[in-house]
């Protein structure tokens, strides 16, 4: 499928930060440390009702880790896919009288379209849960022989689905460390279909749906029929990374079961662990409180904000106001400080000479690369814009050095 273009990344005077990420599996913050070329994969879009700030803000919590990773020296393979083949997009298209494929195609059109508004880095693999089905069947295929896998006995209902033994690699749940009661209750909200009658246990996961009408469905060695969520990603992002690649990234919606399912099932698959070395999980962001999902439709679109003429350099800048792993809402309020300091920014930057800004660079470097702190990285840049206004003349080209920084590390274009 193809990707969106490429914003240009500046260079930035100084030496770059080695970033430091919390990871969900240790609990603990820790250095990446990745080779020259870093491997991420970012679960995307299920295409319908998109983009809507949640999504908006775990992407830019991504493009930021691509952002410092470059700056750090690295070249990132960036792989995320979209999922065109799932229950509520079939609904959705239901609702609607539309075809599944058109509201797919429609709504991942638009979701590039917004990523390349916010200036977000697009991933070098953009890959379709619909191109790559020849891909979960060899996986799945590969799952069975290992004896990792096993069928519904056709008795139960004439569905003989294809489930994954959740017990079959001996770390399972060390990627969310979720106990026996949040890993069933999480399960059960989240996609999971533990009352699935003929399981073994309540736990396991689907991994070829075989073939029900008015579904679509392609072959396969155990029937028609259309894979599973968990091993979609987790065949996508194995095909391309391979094993221990760097960075595995969603929402924290995503912790359990999803992420520890595309885990255990490559892991299972090669006999290999881990998955990936660090799972990185944005948090939340609600209205009024509570979690935007599509499923409740409390949502506000990047599509709508842009169609009031909102730049989307505001909306970056007031989701960046808040850390990546705190829950959060969206607000009017928010929106309107993020106007405020990119107005104080602006002033600041177009005096052109100002307070020190090898100094501003080097704590704007700092901040980010420790675990992604944006406040603090605001901060550094509100103090020294400050400064700047103050009178503080004292770096003659300020102005476009910390421009440039913005752009590059922030991706906060110069003319916003
Ligand atoms: N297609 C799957 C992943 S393979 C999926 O979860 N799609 S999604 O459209 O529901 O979500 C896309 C991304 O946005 C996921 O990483 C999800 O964790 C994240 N996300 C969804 N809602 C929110 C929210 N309210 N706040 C922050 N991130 C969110
Ligand atoms: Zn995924």
């Amino acid at each position: 499928m193809i990707s969106w273009s490429s914003p240009a990344v500046p260079a930035v005077p100084g030496d770059g930060v080695p970033l430091r990420l919390f990871d969900t599996a240790r609990g603990e913050i820790r250095e990446v440390a990745p080779g020259p070329v870093a491997g991420m994969y970012v679960c995307g879009i299920t295409p319908y009702d998109t983009t809507h700030l949640g999504h908006a803000a775990t992407y830019l919590t991504f493009d930021l880790v691509y952002r410092l990773l470059l700056d750090a020296g690295h070249e990132v393979h960036y792989v995320q896919n979209t999922t065109d083949v799932d229950d509520p997009l079939f609904e959705r298209a239901e609702r609607d009288g539309v075809d599944w494929r058109e509201l797919g195609d429609r709504e991942t059109d638009l979701f590039r379209s917004d990523m390349q508004a916010l200036r977000v880095l697009p991933p070098r693999d953009y890959v379709a849960a619909t191109e790559t089905i020849d891909e979960v069947v060899e996986m799945v295929a590969e799952l069975v022989d290992r004896g990792h896998a096993y069928r519904i006995d056709p008795g139960v209902d004439g569905y003989p689905d294809v489930y994954y033994r959740h017990r079959a690699t001996p770390g399972f749940g060390y990627e969310s460390g979720y106990d026996a009661d949040e890993m069933a209750r999480a399960f059960a909200e989240r996609g999971g279909d533990p009352d699935r009658e003929g399981k073994e246990h309540p736990l396991d996961a689907l991994l070829w749906r075989v073939r029900r009408p008015g579904e679509p469905f392609w072959p396969s060695p155990w029937g028609e029929g259309r894979p599973g969520w968990h091993i979609e990603c987790s065949a996508i992002a194995r095909n391309r990374l391979g094993m221990e690649f760097d960075v595995q990234g969603g929402g924290s919606d995503l912790a359990f079961p999803h992420h520890e399912f595309s885990a255990a099932h490559a892991e299972a698959a090669t006999g290999h662990s881990p998955f990936a070395r660090f799972y990185v999980h944005a948090a939340m962001i609600g209205l009024d409180g509570v979690k935007m999902s599509k499923s409740l439709g409390n949502l506000v679109r990047v599509q709508t904000l842009r169609q009031q003429g909102v730049d989307p350099a505001l909306i970056r800048l007031a989701l960046a106001a808040g850390h990546y792993r705190t829950d959060r809402s969206w607000s009017e309020a928010l929106l309107e400080e993020a106007r405020s300091r990119c107005g104080t920014w602006c002033r600041a930057i177009s005096r052109g000479a100002g307070a020190d800004s090898a100094t501003a660079i080097s704590a704007l470097r700092e901040r980010l690369a420790d675990d992604l702190d944006t406040p603090g990285a605001l901060a550094v840049v509100d103090a020294w814009a400050e400064a700047t206004l103050a009178g503080d003349d004292s770096d003659p080209s300020a102005g476009s050095a910390v421009a440039t920084a913005l752009d590059a590390l922030l991706g906060l274009a110069p003319a916003s």
